[in-house]
């Protein structure tokens, strides 16, 4: 499964796992469905953002392949490369406070170098009674870290299976951080809540937030993945993706909310970069609609209430 074999490498790449008594319910602080109302949004106004939208979409497409970016190492990089473009502000911030591989080892708890601490897990508390990789619950945390004058609160990354007694149980990952730096507050949520169906198919809650001072980037959907009848046992190398949610543009002085429809979107494993048929939709508060519609691998029209733009 390819979004369980991304996590396994994640998970992997860290070395370390953790158990936890009394550990929270990850799923519930999943960023879901953004709360924001809807706001307007003028054909002047999807013109010039339209590359954000369809980058918003194309992501989920890219994610299906397995690839979590380019250095699949860090969760923070990870994040980081997530953020880059929109809020190069926040991917500094993350990468400042990322950790090294090598502090990674310790077990237990490490300060920070001007303050604060950070938790992590004792191998020996390992517990995966179904054995598939994804352990009963996991966290990396910062305890008021300080480090390049940042500091961080929350969680550098966490884990939860659904049911550690059943590998088709369905797990949760978290980033979930709040960074200061002087005046500047940010916040950066990452969550996948994810529960396989039958015969390949499955369930994901996703969504992120950035809040940067009165900046707010969020983006949310509910989305099942089907697998396309393709005559092959491979339900990921081909599939179909629907979803609802919300995109949130709060940032340099750009205002909007859009409600987001995903339709038989179809995933291709040969195709890396875009979905290769199918529409997504975003829609605001007046029924306006900017339409993607692929018509293969990195081919697509967008139009804004019928004419292209
Ligand atoms: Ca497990
Ligand atoms: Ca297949």
């Amino acid at each position: 499964m390819k979004l369980q074999v991304k996590l396994f490498g994640l998970v992997a790449a860290l070395g370390i796992l953790a158990a936890c008594s009394g550990a929270p319910n990850l799923s519930n602080n999943v960023p879901g469905v953004p709360s924001d109302s809807p706001t307007s949004f003028s054909q002047s106004q999807a013109s010039a953002n339209k590359s954000a939208l369809v980058g918003a979409i194309n992501q989920i497409a890219v994610g299906l392949t397995g690839d979590f970016g380019p250095s699949s190492a860090s969760p923070t990089e990870a994040a980081a490369a997530l953020v880059e473009k929109e809020y190069p502000t926040v991917a500094k911030d993350l990468r400042r406070v990322q950790l090294t591989g090598g502090s990674l080892r310790i077990q237990g708890t490490a300060n920070c170098e001007q303050g604060g601490t950070v938790t992590f897990p004792d191998d020996g508390d390992i517990v995966d009674n179904d054995g598939d990789g994804i352990p009963v619950y996991a966290e990396i945390r910062y305890n008021n870290c300080k480090e390049d004058g940042v500091t961080a609160n929350g969680l550098l990354l966490g884990m939860q299976d659904k049911n550690d007694s059943n590998p088709a149980g369905g797990f949760t990952f978290l980033i979930d951080l709040s960074l200061t730096d002087g005046t500047d507050t940010a916040r950066l949520a990452l969550g996948i809540d994810y529960t396989p169906g039958a015969g390949g198919a499955y369930n994901v809650r996703y969504g992120y937030l950035i809040q940067e001072n009165d900046d707010k980037l969020a983006f949310g959907v509910n989305m099942s993945y089907t697998p396309k009848s393709d005559g092959n046992s491979d339900p990921y190398d081909a599939g179909f993706v629907n979803f609802t949610g919300r995109f949130v543009y709060k940032l340099d002085g750009e205002n909007y909310v859009l409600d987001m429809k995903g339709e038989n979107l179809e995933h291709s494993s040969s195709c890396t970069s875009t979905f290769v048929s199918g529409k997504a939709t975003f829609q605001d508060n007046a029924g306006n609609k900017l339409v993607i519609q692929y018509t293969g691998c990195n081919s697509y029209t967008v139009t804004y209430n019928g004419n292209p733009i």
